[in-house]
């Protein structure tokens, strides 16, 4: 009778655990489309390195007792329409069962219906235009948005007795003109007087005419809304047009890349701008990251990859609770999250933003790096 039993048993459970362990060694596909050529390359390349020294921590261990990540990253060259199929290519035909990014807002607009409908979860680690999450219930963003970000930042101005504002922003991006519409919205609130609206194109060269008329006004301080490249431009002009220490130019989450110092050089110095993380933050958390990025790619994390970093650990932590590599679960499970990563304490709002919006430092470029405003 036992042996019997025995038998039954063994012949059950054979394929079960042949089953078992065939699934066991398959890796998640998740997949990620960032941007990995063209003007704004420096965005996406930082947020892919954050995620790949993520990915060989966490496939150190494995997730649901030892399966590995297979993280597949798609370039967008920042183009919605690469994008959006880069996304239909991860779903179709890698099946993955979550993607992180894209890079931009303005891509995520574009990207984000596509994959909501698909009820694929989707994590933007740098979107921070107004909106970005209001897409659909699988939508996330880990980064803060400019509107939690931009009013600080406004605020350190005014604290170094900025009173009068131009604003410059970029009329064909949404991420540009959020951030301009964020700023417009807290200089009303806060009493900072707007004495220019100057808009420009993404890719124009020439913003001498805005500049011109600007300077002609003297204002204490100008915003600049837009991606890397022209706020360096913008920057790199004003400078030949005699603007100098007396007028604070003040960034949005697009002059937060060390790309900045790279192109526009000493004529990026004294720029502010907001971030929810600096390098020198002090907490072991921190420190081991930048060790470890630096050891990795022989160079600075920036808030990127720092921010990326955290999100594929953040979506790594959610298929672990969610029990299995199943998208409803994991985007289920994404909303309990409980992080304490490089940025601090996280968690996501019940509309899929971060919870916390309290670590925003203001930050100065000096030399080509950006270090905590004084
Ligand atoms: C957005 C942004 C960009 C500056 C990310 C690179 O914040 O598009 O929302």
């Amino acid at each position: 009778m036992l042996r019997r039993t025995l038998l039954a048993t063994l012949l059950i459970a054979t394929p079960v655990l042949a089953q078992t362990s065939a699934v066991m060694a398959q890796p998640i596909p998740v997949g990620s489309v960032e941007i990995l050529s063209g003007p704004a390359a420096a965005y996406g390349i930082a947020i892919k390195s954050g995620m790949e020294l993520a990915l060989d921590e966490v496939n150190a261990k494995g997730v649901l007792g030892g399966r590995k990540i297979a993280l597949i990253v798609e370039d967008s060259a920042g183009q919605k329409d690469q994008g959006l199929n880069a996304a239909r290519k991860l779903i179709g035909r890698d099946k993955v069962i979550a993607i992180i990014g894209p890079t931009l807002s303005t891509e995520m607009f574009a990207i984000g219906p596509v994959v909501n409908e698909r009820k694929i979860p989707i994590i933007g680690t740098s979107t921070t235009a107004t909106g970005v999450t209001a897409i659909g219930d699988y939508v996330f963003r880990t980064s803060l948005p400019e509107s939690d970000v931009l009013p600080v930042t406004l605020k350190a101005a005014m604290a170094r007795g900025v009173k009068t504002i131009a604003l410059m922003y970029a009329n064909d991006e949404a991420f540009a003109k959020s951030g301009f519409e964020v700023m417009k919205a807290t200089a009303d609130k806060v009493g900072l007087k707007i004495v220019a609206i100057e808009t420009f194109g993404s890719k124009d060269s020439d913003f001498s005419a805005q500049l011109t008329k600007i300077k002609a006004l003297k204002p204490d301080a100008i915003g600049l809304s837009a991606l890397v490249e022209p706020t360096a431009g913008v920057l790199l002009q004003a400078r030949q047009l005699g603007f100098g220490k007396e007028t604070q130019f003040i960034g949005g989450n697009g002059a937060n890349s060390p790309k900045l110092g790279e192109i526009a050089g000493p004529a990026a110095d004294g720029l502010i701008v907001g971030s929810p993380w600096f390098i020198a933050k002090k907490d072991q958390v921190n420190a081991d990251f930048v060790a470890a990025f630096r050891a990795r790619f022989n160079k600075d994390p920036d808030q990127f990859a720092a921010q990326s970093y955290d999100a594929l650990k953040i979506l790594a932590a959610a298929i672990d609770r969610a029990g299995a590599a199943d998208s409803e679960k994991v985007r289920d499970a994404l909303l309990k999250t409980d992080y304490s990563g490089v940025m601090g304490a996280f968690q996501f709002t019940p509309g899929r933003d971060p919870a916390s919006t309290s670590g925003v430092v203001v930050l100065t470029m000096q030399g080509g790096k950006f270090v905590v405003l004084e």
